[in-house]
């Protein structure tokens, strides 16, 4: 079989590595794709609205004209590209791992499911030869971190491997203005789409920190995303979208809900990886569900310009 996407795959981990046949096959004609990813469905929020998520999201991709990846690792392969029962095998289980770079080797060596982070979802998406990717929200330098040192891999990973991702900025979980320090000394560029000067904070529109960049629209971004790719830069581009206006949920109210989450963390000693999808699900309850439907939005709108901005850098490198 001949693999259009999977231009990077050697024959030394081809075998480690499933590819749906939508994305691999006899064309030579290599359409636009969007990556996403699978810790989402694992770990970042309950069942049945991560299936429904997934598959929303797929669907949106599809409808802009690119052709949706989700990447997982499932019985100890890499699978790039998911059928309707895979996802739901992965929305329902209760044993997947979330999968960061450090955690992929000994997760397929045992022959295990995983869910993907940003940073190993980014780092497959390059093996596989594909450039966007989207997502929710990126993981950060913790609020503390400066004395835990909890900085989550997707940070680095920016750094050294060139993809797009497209999220709705950092969530105010994490310490956003020490996550963009460490995202311009890794390199990143790091772009806000749209007519703000405020890098936006997941649930709401601004966070009170200006954007290090800005592109106007999916075709400046794109623009962008080819530059990089002809100076040979090998970094990561992050691209923040702010939530939908009518999804958004302003800054104090988050704030109120998350220090009764970072208290309940802080006396249960939840750290590491546990961390984040603790704190999603406290939000989830203390909100009576409201920042998962802003989740749910956001992850949605994404999924529509990672799609757009695909389709519209698939035109530019043609
Ligand atoms: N933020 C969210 N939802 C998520 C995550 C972050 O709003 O599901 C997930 C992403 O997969 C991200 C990961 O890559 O958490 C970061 O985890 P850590 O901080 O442990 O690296
Ligand atoms: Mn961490």
């Amino acid at each position: 079989m001949r693999l259009t996407l999977v231009r990077r795959l050697n024959t030394l981990s081809k075998d480690l590595f499933k590819i749906h046949p939508s994305l691999a096959g006899g064309s030579s004609r290599t359409e636009a794709v969007v990556a996403l990813e699978s810790t989402v469905i694992t770990h970042g929020m309950p069942y049945p609205q991560n299936l429904k998520l997934a598959l929303s999201m797929e669907a949106i991709i599809t409808e802009h004209g690119a052709r949706p990846a989700t990447i997982a690792v499932m019985d100890g392969k890499v699978s790039v590209g998911l059928n309707e029962e895979e996802l739901s095998d992965l929305a329902k289980s209760k044993s997947c791992r979330k999968v960061s770079r450090r955690d992929l080797s000994d997760t397929l060596s045992k022959g295990l499911h995983g869910g993907t982070t940003v940073a190993a979802t980014m780092l497959l998406a390059h093996r596989a030869g594909i450039s966007v990717f989207a997502t929710g929200g990126i993981g950060g330098v913790h609020r503390d971190g400066e004395n835990s040192l909890d900085i989550s891999a997707d940070l680095t990973e920016l750094g050294r491997t060139p993809v797009a991702v497209v999220c709705a900025g950092a969530k105010s979980i994490l310490d956003i203005p020490r996550t963009l320090e460490f995202l311009e000394t890794q390199g990143v560029c790091v772009a806000t789409i749209g007519d703000t000067s405020d890098f936006p904070s997941f649930f709401s529109r601004k966070s009170g920190h200006h954007s290090p960049c800005h592109v106007a629209n999916v075709q400046k971004a794109a623009e962008l995303i080819h530059i990089q790719n002809r100076l040979n830069l090998q970094t990561g581009i992050l691209f923040a979208v702010p939530i939908p206006q009518e999804d958004e949920i302003p800054n104090d109210q988050v704030e109120e809900w998350l220090q009764v989450a970072l208290k309940e963390a802080d006396s249960h000693d939840v750290r590491g990886r546990d961390i984040t999808p603790f704190l999603l699900k406290r939000l989830t309850e203390l909100s009576n569900g409201r920042t998962l439907t802003a989740n749910l939005a956001l992850l949605r709108n994404n999924a529509k310009v990672g799609a757009q901005i695909a389709v519209a850098l698939k035109k530019l490198q043609d």
